[in-house]
């Protein structure tokens, strides 16, 4: 079957013209400009199209076998798949692939873990951590008491001496771990050891790299923390999700967390979508496209570099790069620069880098990632060009000329790397209103 021909001239377009001319024009915004937004990934037509099937008519509140519905039997084939699947990716003891987003993956683990008021230790937003690691206007800044760590203001790294401290000042029941802004190798191994020496479980929410870790390209949490959270679309490549995986001992607890805890029934599509994405990423290419992810993430921060920008910490070891455009006001901020370069089609995010002076909506930062453009095949050379662009732009904003030739340079990079295949790309545009 063909998604986009079965999506657009079957169905939407006759029944809904203003949601199908919506979803023609993201399917071309995506499709003519350069996605560098590091948490945003493009799935295979195979996942796309799990989505979209009759699973979702579905109610299978509970697990496999133990269902609160009749006529579960399809629904547990996919979910056991996607238990079995998981778990044979990143070595758990225990998987659970009902959480419909990292934040309500991360929500059961802290109610697995913790009483209402004990204390957790988490990586500050504000340099590179996650609202759900303890930030003062989200649940889990609400619900427990919070310590932060963050980065070495000279290294712009983890300082792993540093978090020791604040462990053994602080005494949290729960450390939580993993980063939504950090360019650098986590050492969970150590992490794993501070929190035994205080006494606290250990969560790491590997979201960002969760596919470097799936085929060995980043050091795996699982042997050294209790819990590991993911979201399942970003470097993983599969659909829209979470997943909180466990050892053991706390599995019935995480379970029950989950569900009925914080969600009722589970989005079987979407579970079924990650049972395909999870296939994909067991296969071989799936580790030489995460290689490339890594290779085109050095090549487009030694460019930056070369053109006279400042990489948070000096470079990455991972899929992204922190890029400081303001550089004391020698440059643009962050929000200039993503409104300047969303102008010629490239999409970023303004980011805070540690010790910001700017506000978070302002930003002296903007963050970049490779996992989209690695997925339509670009390579190190197209990075080379893609870093030269983005300099350009930041270097001068206002110029006209400059917009225009970048503007041009990435509509004939995108023209070379289709996104899905070109038969499904013609029927898109054909049946576009
Ligand atoms: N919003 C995600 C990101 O962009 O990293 C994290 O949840």
């Amino acid at each position: 079957m063909n998604i986009m021909n079965n999506f657009f001239t079957a169905n939407v377009a006759d029944t809904d013209p203003i949601v199908a001319d919506a979803i023609n024009s993201e399917v071309r915004r995506q499709t003519d400009g350069l996605e560098l937004i590091a948490s945003e990934n493009f799935v295979s037509e195979a996942v796309l199209q799990t989505m979209g099937t009759v699973f979702t008519n579905k109610y299978a509140e509970g697990y496999p076998a133990k269902r609160y519905y009749g006529g579960c039997e399809f629904a547990d084939v996919v979910e056991n798949l996607a238990i079995d699947r998981a778990k044979q990716l990143f070595g758990c003891d225990h998987a659970n692939v009902q959480p419909h987003s990292g934040a309500q993956a991360n929500m059961a683990v802290l109610l697995a873990a913790l009483e209402h008021g004990d204390t957790i230790l988490g990586m500050s937003l504000a340099h590179g951590g996650h609202l759900t690691h303890g930030h003062p206007l989200n649940f889990s800044g609400i619900n427990y008491k919070v310590a932060d760590y963050g980065v070495n203001q000279d290294t712009e790294q983890i300082d792993y001496d540093e978090l020791q401290k604040k462990a053994e000042e602080s005494r949290p029941k729960l450390l939580i771990c993993g980063a939504s802004a950090y360019p650098r190798i986590i050492d969970f191994e150590r992490i794993g050891e501070i929190a035994r020496s205080v006494g606290a479980l250990v969560m790491a929410d590997i979201a960002h790299i969760a596919g470097l870790v799936a085929v060995g390209l980043h050091p795996s949490p699982v042997p050294h923390c209790d819990f590991v959270t993911t979201t399942t679309h970003k470097t993983l490549r599969g659909p829209r999700g979470g997943m909180a995986m466990c050892k053991e001992q706390f599995a019935a607890d995480l379970n029950k967390r989950v569900f009925p805890g914080v969600q009722g029934g589970p989005l079987i599509h979407i579970i079924a979508a990650k049972a395909v994405a999870f296939g994909e990423a067991l296969k071989p290419e799936f580790k030489s496209y995460q290689q490339q992810v890594l290779d085109n993430a050095k090549a487009l921060a030694e460019t930056l570099t070369a053109a006279g920008l400042r990489i948070v910490s000096g470079g990455t070891d991972n899929h992204l790069l922190l890029v400081d455009v303001y550089m004391d006001g020698k440059g643009i901020t962050g929000k200039e620069a993503e409104k300047a370069l969303d102008e010629v089609h490239i999409t970023v995010n303004k980011n805070t880098i540690p010790f910001d002076t700017q506000k978070p909506f302002v930003a002296s930062g903007i963050r970049v990632g490779t996992p989209a453009l690695t997925t339509r095949g670009m390579n190190e050379d197209d990075m080379r060009a893609i870093g030269n662009m983005i300099a350009a732009i930041i270097h001068d904003p206002e110029s006209e000329d400059v917009k225009t030739n970048v503007r041009r340079d990435v509509a004939e990079l995108t023209s070379r790397y289709p996104m899905y295949k070109t038969e499904h790309s013609e029927r898109v545009s054909i049946t576009s209103l």
